[in-house]
């Protein structure tokens, strides 16, 4: 770095310092040891997990909090913070993850998106604001065999976390949502449409009173998301409420208290020497700019947030996991704990179409881009999507004759069909949410700036194909319903009930690609137990000082968009690790 360079980022290190408290640019600010921390937060992504338990420490006073993220500020970012430009969001905002080759999907393997800016995936993905099925947040209690971790405990964290907001524009959206599942008073917007309803929507709305599959649901965060329902998103004024808008907004950001490090990634966590029992509470940290290198330990805990694929492949960098697989990759182990990285799960999704006399025009995107910029209204405030529906696949269906239903419970629907209607066409994104199949996250080396080997082992399990089959059919009976006569003028397929089977079967590897849901690479496990990675209170087993707040602690995919999963375990981990000090 150039000396002048190296004043100006000093000057705006200076000016940054004044106007935002302390959101620090480069590792180089850090004075570390003038500073000691509470906590330290490893984000990387710090979204959601990681800003929430940031955002809800730095309350108190008396902690001092140091949250530590790999990517650059979301701020100033115009595809970000414009809803209607989250399909364009730039790569420099991504880790630039690929798969390896999937086995199920014909040994595609594909680019995998995961936010690197503050914010993390809720300042990249669709918004979509769904919590899941009661029965989802009830097995986390099971599997955990804490029944703390239940749907009716976790519901009013739920409510503490979101405030309901008017659409952009102040549309009147009454009968499209029920108030008494809603929060008023949190920091994470949410919303429903700007738009609608369309005639497009009033359509599915007719469709529903008749279809016995699919019907009409006022609400789908009340728990029971089955059936037809209006969108509701992280939206709030227009803009995208991220993690960094929302819980780390305002006047959190200036909380003398809270210290936001970017564009610095944590490389390794380190244990203490002195302690007789394995004690983490050390970050190894290097700054994307300098390459420099520096350590900072926590007084209190060290909570790691860095996702699905971040947590694991910071565990298995530090010498966490499996004994034998870390001597492989010349990592030396440190505590043996066999299924950091096992688990992965994620939402497998694929498209079917229909051709139709829609008349959907396109946005024009320079009117509306300055509508948006003038009233923070107008089609750019919303995805374009209104309505999703969810469904359970039909317990005589015959993949159940073979495989045991995996749903969490009756609540929990197998299929949600996101439809998106395009001018003369209808595309159906069919995604099944409660699949059987795991992947794993493992390292190829001892270095832990290589990418981690991501194996999402979609379609592994026999089940998931025949599911998504499942999917398309209830897809196919919704549009066959009467309300789209003469609307629809034709399957555009693929058709599972006319192409053979092994042609069905290709299309759809071919087609396949994922909803971004990623979770279970670092799952929770009753207090004891050998499996697992962490216990009911997120600590990691075996270990003193180290504790997981993400999506990587789910044991299992709630049938869900994740991100109203992930505030929830984030909100109850804060009073949890708030209770312990
Ligand atoms: C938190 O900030 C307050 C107000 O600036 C200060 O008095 C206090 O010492 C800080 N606490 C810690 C733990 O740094
Ligand atoms: C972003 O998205 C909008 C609407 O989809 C499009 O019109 C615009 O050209 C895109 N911008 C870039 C830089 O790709
Ligand atoms: C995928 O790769 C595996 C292992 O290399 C190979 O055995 C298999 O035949 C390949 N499958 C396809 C569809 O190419
Ligand atoms: C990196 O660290 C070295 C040694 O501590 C220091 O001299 C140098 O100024 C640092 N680089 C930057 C960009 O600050
Ligand atoms: C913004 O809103 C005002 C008041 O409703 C309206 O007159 C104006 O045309 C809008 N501007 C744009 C660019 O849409
Ligand atoms: C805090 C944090 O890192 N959140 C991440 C949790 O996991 C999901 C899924 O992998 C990520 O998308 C989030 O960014």
């Amino acid at each position: 770095m150039g000396k002048l360079t190296g004043t100006l980022v000093g000057l705006i290190a200076l000016s940054a310092s004044l106007a935002h408290g302390r959101v620090l640019e480069d590792l180089e600010q850090l004075d570390s040891a003038k500073q000691s921390y509470d906590f330290v937060i490893v984000g990387g992504p710090s979204g959601i997990g990681g800003s929430t338990v940031a955002s809800r420490l730095s309350e108190n006073p008396r902690f001092n909090v140091l949250l530590i993220e790999a990517g650059p500020t979301n701020e100033g970012v115009i595809d970000i913070a414009v809803p209607g430009f989250f399909r364009n969001i730039s790569s420099t905002y991504s880790w630039g993850h690929v798969t390896t080759p999937q086995i199920g999907l014909n040994n595609r393997s594909f680019p995998y998106n995961q936010a690197r800016v503050l914010g993390g995936c809720s300042s990249h993905n669709g918004m979509v604001y769904t919590r899941g099925s009661s029965d989802d947040f009830d097995l986390w209690g099971k599997v955990s065999e804490d029944r703390s971790w239940s749907w009716k405990t976790l519901f009013p964290y739920f409510l503490r976390n979101e405030k309901l907001v008017p659409p952009p524009g102040g549309r009147d959206a009454s009968g499209q949502y029920d108030p008494q599942y809603h929060g008023t008073r949190g920091l994470t917007l949410v919303s429903l449409p700007w738009g609608g309803p369309t005639d497009f929507d009033r359509l599915a709305i007719k469709n529903a009173e008749q279809n016995k599959e699919i019907k009409f649901n006022l609400d789908v965060n009340s728990g029971k998301p089955s059936g037809l329902v209006w969108v509701q998103s992280t939206i709030g004024n227009g803009e995208r409420c991220s993690a960094a808008v929302g819980v780390l907004g305002g006047q959190v950001k200036e909380r003398p208290n809270l210290t936001i490090l970017l564009n610095t990634q944590v490389t390794r966590v380190l244990p203490s020497k002195e302690s007789r029992q394995l004690d983490i509470r050390t970050v190894e940290i290097i700054s994307f700019s300098s390459g420099n290198k520096t350590t900072v330990t926590a007084n209190k805990e060290l909570i790691v947030s860095a996702g699905a694929f971040g947590t694991p492949h910071l565990l298995l960098n530090s010498g966490i996991g499996d004994k034998k697989e870390l001597e492989d990759v010349k990592v030396k182990s440190i505590h043996h704990l066999p299924d950091v990285g096992k688990g992965l799960s994620d939402h497998l999704a694929f498209q079917v179409s229909w051709s139709a006399n829609g008349v959907v025009r396109p946005v024009d995107t320079v009117a509306a881009f300055e509508e948006w910029q003038t009233n923070r209204t107008g089609p750019l405030t919303e995805t374009g999507v209104h309505q999703l529906m969810f469904s359970r696949i039909t317990p005589d269906a015959p993949l159940f004759k073979e495989h045991r239903d995996p749903a969490a419970g009756p609540n929990s629907p197998h299929i949600e069909i996101v439809v998106l209607s395009v001018g003369p066409r209808i595309l159906a994104s069919v995604g099944l949410l409660t699949p059987k199949s795991r992947g794993t996250v493992k390292i190829a080396s001892n270095n832990p700036l290589d990418k981690p080997l991501i194996d999402l082992g979609y379609l592994t399990h026999p089940f998931d194909l025949l599911a998504l089959k499942e999917g398309a059919r209830i897809a196919k009976r919704w549009f066959e319903g009467s309300a789209y006569e003469g609307y629809i003028t034709g399957f555009l397929g693929p058709d599972p009930d006319t192409l053979p089977e092994k042609e069905f079967d290709n299309a759809l590897k071919a087609g396949a690609g994922t909803w971004w849901h990623p979770v279970g690479t670092a799952s929770i496990s009753p207090k004891g137990a050998k499996h697992g990675v962490v216990d009911p209170e997120l600590k990691v087993k075996g270990v003193k000082g180290l504790r997981v707040v993400n999506a990587s602690a789910i044991p299992y995919v709630p049938t869900a968009h994740t991100q109203a999963a992930v505030y929830v375990l984030a909100e109850r981990a804060s009073d949890l690790i708030r209770a312990s000090w």
